[in-house]
């Protein structure tokens, strides 16, 4: 799916600030016509943002079902004979949406944009009400899953197996714009170089036929550096500058739909010359090995929840660099696209991921109460739930397949893949993911209930993701015994699969503040011992092509007697101020920069 943009045929307006707002309590809202006058109260609400820690309410945050969302827009005078969409980069995780009395379109998943075409039901120059009714409930056809409880007082209460707590609302911005009724409606691009010479392979698809012309313009310099025409073709770009982690370096591709000398449509689509490549246990960049240093992260922050932000996005990226990251994984699910468009300008490398995250009945007890049977049956993880995790990977990919900072497709993170289910399951998935797009890895993150002689799926992926908590989850506490065993299991994957592996997480939890002399888990020293433990088991395995500890930043979940106040395993706070564990990183990865890989610098950007 195509962004939003401005261009001399196209326009925007941010319908982002101040809504109205309304708690559908018993979930009859739709049926009521909620939708068709000035929703009831004087609430309102902010977005972007989740709706959970806004209002000073229990029963607020707890509600489980409908938010009614509302606002009166007007449009543009001058958009008269274009067409008009609507666009939400997320509502998390349903959203049913009205043009004053009119349903204009639904959809269901939390974490990917959507669009309505509206035109039929505005008028330029007048407004109209938009109401949203945004559904905060996940059953097993959502990715990811959940279930809902009706407890015998009549009370509701969501379940759900991951360990991050279900933010909802309106997380991204939301706008209308307008684009001409002949439009560009989808580009693919694929890149190559030799030598000096870059190579840009494009696809693109319109509304209707007509003619196209291309032009390549260096982003850095304004310059073109290529033109074509037609749907399909291939430029060449001379001295070209490549897409390079820790630097960046983007073109756009300018396509026109013309009639004659008329420009009907133009759409500027920035890329990066850059290619991705595995060959045995290294993971090449540009054939280039590259050695992922970073976080598994969240967005999640105080009072937003999973609301994006600019100011907090560039805080987020600005302690990466700080810290001598050079990676992230979008653990669990996929980010806004303002922060992949930051990635893709200052060469941020992304392991892209799903939603799909909770898929794992095994994991009984402790934080994640499963409430016992087989992950793979029916109710629990079904063919509903497959249907829609093949439609996140297809919305992913089709949203993302541009972007030079992904370098890694991740359909899962620790599915149940030792139940024999889960080889019909993700056989097809797997196959899907790689139709969609041939040119980049595709993997999933293993769970260390699934070691290489449990897993079953491990061998249809180009690459092996490992979540590791010896001396945390195992072992707590006697990081003697858990470099061994994690020394050990790291041989078994190496010589088993053959292929690099990249460890996704690994992490203590900490409370900030809390010293000991002895190895003492959640103490600022014992998160710096285990990550020092963890780094010689890295440095000593050949296939191990990178470290992405978990997690960035401490960040909020559901209640559990594991979680005090979320889940403390960040390298920094949840107000981003660095634990012990930050500098020690820190340190870390500055060496290892020096000595062998590529890393944002800092200071000279
Ligand atoms: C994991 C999960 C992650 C959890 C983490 C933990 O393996 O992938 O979502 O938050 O462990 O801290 O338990």
């Amino acid at each position: 799916m195509l962004p939003a943009i401005s261009s001399p045929t196209r326009d925007i307006r941010p319908l982002d600030g101040m809504w109205r707002f309304a708690v559908d309590w018993d979930n009859t809202g739709i049926d009521d016509g909620l939708y068709t006058a000035t929703l009831p109260g004087t609430r309102e609400v902010a977005v972007p943002a989740s709706v959970n820690d806004l209002f000073a309410d229990e029963d607020i945050r707890n509600h489980v079902g409908y938010w009614f969302y509302q606002r009166t827009v007007r449009v543009p005078r001058g958009w008269d004979g274009e067409r008009v969409i609507l666009r939400f980069g997320s509502a998390t995780h349903h959203a049913v949406v009205w043009v004053d009395d009119t349903e204009v379109g639904r959809h269901k998943g939390g974490y990917l944009p959507f669009e309505f075409d509206v035109t039929d039901h505005v008028t330029a120059g007048d407004t109209f009400r938009l109401t949203v009714a945004v559904d905060n409930r996940l059953d097993n056809t959502c990715i990811p899953p959940g279930s809902v409880v009706e407890l015998p007082d009549g009370r509701r209460q969501q379940h759900y197996l991951h360990d991050f707590y279900n933010y909802s609302g309106l997380h991204r911005s939301v706008l209308l714009y307008s684009r001409p009724a002949r439009h560009v409606s989808d580009i693919t691009i694929t890149t190559d170089y030799s030598g000096t010479t870059g190579q840009v392979t494009w696809a693109v698809e319109q509304s209707a036929p007509g003619d196209i012309r291309i032009s390549v313009v260096d982003q850095q310099t304004g310059e073109t550096v290529a033109t074509g025409e037609g749907a399909e073709g291939v430029a060449s770009i001379s001295d070209v500058t490549l897409w390079t982690p820790g630097i960046g370096g983007l073109y756009d591709l300018v396509v026109q739909l013309v009639d004659g000398d008329e420009i009907v449509d133009e759409f500027r689509q920035p890329f990066g010359v850059r290619t991705v490549r595995i060959d045995g246990y290294r993971f090449l960049i540009n054939d280039e090995p590259f050695y992922f240093t970073g976080f598994g992260m969240h967005e999640d922050h105080e009072t937003l929840g999973k609301g994006h932000s600019d100011a907090h996005m560039l805080q987020d990226a600005e302690l990466l660099s700080w810290i001598g990251a050079n990676s992230l994984r979008t653990s669990h699910y996929p980010y806004s696209e303002e922060f992949m468009d930051y990635c893709d300008r200052q060469g941020i490398v992304v392991i892209d991921e799903t939603p799909a995250v909770g898929l794992n009945w095994l994991m009984a007890g402790g934080i994640i109460d499963s409430g016992g049977g087989e992950t793979y049956e029916d109710g629990h993880v079904d063919d509903h739930t497959q249907a829609t995790h093949a439609d996140e990977i297809r919305r992913l990919i089709a949203r993302d397949k541009n972007r030079p900072s992904v370098v890694i497709w991740s359909i899962a993170n620790e599915p149940d893949t030792a139940s024999p289910g889960s080889v019909d399951y993700f056989r097809p998935l797997v196959d899907l993911a790689r139709a969609c797009d041939p040119t980049r890895p595709v993997g999933y993150v293993n769970v260390m209930f699934a070691p290489h002689d449990v897993c079953r799926i491990s061998g249809m992926f180009d690459i092996l993701m490992l979540n590791r908590y010896y001396g945390w989850y195992v072992d707590s506490g006697d990081l003697e015994t858990s470099e061994a065993k994690f020394t050990a299991e790291l041989d078994g994957w190496m010589e088993r699969y053959k292929l690099p592996i990249i460890i996704t997480e690994y992490g203590a939890d900490t409370v900030a503040g809390l010293h000991s002399i002895y190895d003492q888990p959640f103490t600022e020293d014992y998160q710096v011992a285990y990550l020092e433990m963890n780094s010689r088991v890295f440095d000593a395995c050949e296939a191990v092509v990178g470290e992405q500890m978990w997690n960035f930043a401490d960040f909020q979940t559901k209640y559990g007697f594991a979680r005090v106040d979320g889940n403390k395993k960040g390298a920094f706070t949840r107000d981003r101020r660095p634990k012990a564990a930050a500098r020690f990183l820190r340190r870390r990865w500055h060496d290892m920069d020096a000595a062998r890989y590529g890393r944002r610098d800092h200071r000279a950007r």
